[in-house]
């Protein structure tokens, strides 16, 4: 029987490319996100190799993040592994300046949300005990960088939240690892800064920058290695880069 992937953040970048990556694979797919007409778009694509179905949700709202999980049809219900990938930084600037909207969505979405769904989840992990969550966590929650301050904060609870998952799972044989990636050209510069390409292209100028689909492989991975080994942190920068900061353009 194929296992089912439950993927949050599947309508762009990381997320997407992992969906299309575990889908070759035959696995069955459940995407998430926000942008329905996307959702649809990638069902039609990914309905070639596996069985996909979508679900449009904000993960910042926890009724709608239970009712949308409540509302898999019996075929998905099973969930095997969980990636819990959706995230985004908003803004970049100092702590006196920051703007409060900016803080709640990085704080509601990239901590709250992701615990959302892994609290809708696990309970039927538990009882079958087995499963399998992987957490996209980032660089900027092993380093603090300028300008960086709440989206590093709410990274670094993914980070806290990984290790807790690992201790208090550990009792149900569910694995759980975290993918801290470097600069993956995708649209999270553009959600950065509010729209604007230009200043979001310039983020990935003058070095390779890593592909979603660096990312995607990587998850699949860790998730594909026998039940004994579980890779727990593992972080990945584009050889250009060696910390937040320090970045090596032609
Ligand atoms: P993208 O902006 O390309 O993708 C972000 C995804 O998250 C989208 O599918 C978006 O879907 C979803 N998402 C964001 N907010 C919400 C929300 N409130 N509710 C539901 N879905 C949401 O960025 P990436 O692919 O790069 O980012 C994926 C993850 O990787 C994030 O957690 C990010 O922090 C992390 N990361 C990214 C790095 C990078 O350099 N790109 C580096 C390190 C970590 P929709 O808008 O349709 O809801
Ligand atoms: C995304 C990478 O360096 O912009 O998490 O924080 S960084």
């Amino acid at each position: 029987m194929f296992k089912t992937v439950f993927i949050t953040g599947a309508t762009s970048g990381i997320g997407k490319a992992t969906a299309q990556l575990f889908a070759k694979n035959k696995y069955k797919i459940i995407i998430c996100g926000r942008r329905i007409e996307r959702l649809i778009e990638l069902q039609k694509e990914l309905s070639k190799f596996t069985e996909v179905h979508y679900l449009s949700f904000d993960i910042r709202n926890k009724v709608d993040v239970f009712n949308a999980v409540n509302s898999l049809p019996t075929n998905f219900k099973n969930i095997d592994i969980l990636i819990n990938n959706a995230g985004n930084a908003h803004g970049l600037g100092t702590i006196d300046k920051g703007n409060l909207d900016d803080w709640d969505a990085m704080i509601d979405g990239n901590v709250k949300g992701l615990l959302y769904v892994s609290r809708a989840i696990l309970p039927q992990m538990v009882e079958r005990k087995d499963g399998f969550i992987v957490n996209i966590g980032s660089i900027a929650g092993k380093e603090v960088y300028a300008n960086g301050n709440v989206y590093c904060a709410s990274k670094y609870a993914v980070n806290a939240i990984n290790k807790a998952m690992r201790i208090d799972l550990n009792e149900h044989n569910i694995r759980v690892s975290a993918i801290h990636p470097g600069a993956v050209e995708t649209e999270f510069s553009e959600v950065r800064f509010k729209g604007d390409k230009e200043k979001a292209s310039n983020v990935y100028k003058g070095f390779k920058a890593l592909e979603a689909k660096d990312i995607a492989d990587i998850i699949y991975f860790v998730v594909t290695r026998p039940y004994h080994i579980t890779i727990e942190d593992l972080v990945v920068y584009p050889t250009a880069q060696a910390s937040a900061t320090i970045l090596k353009r032609e």
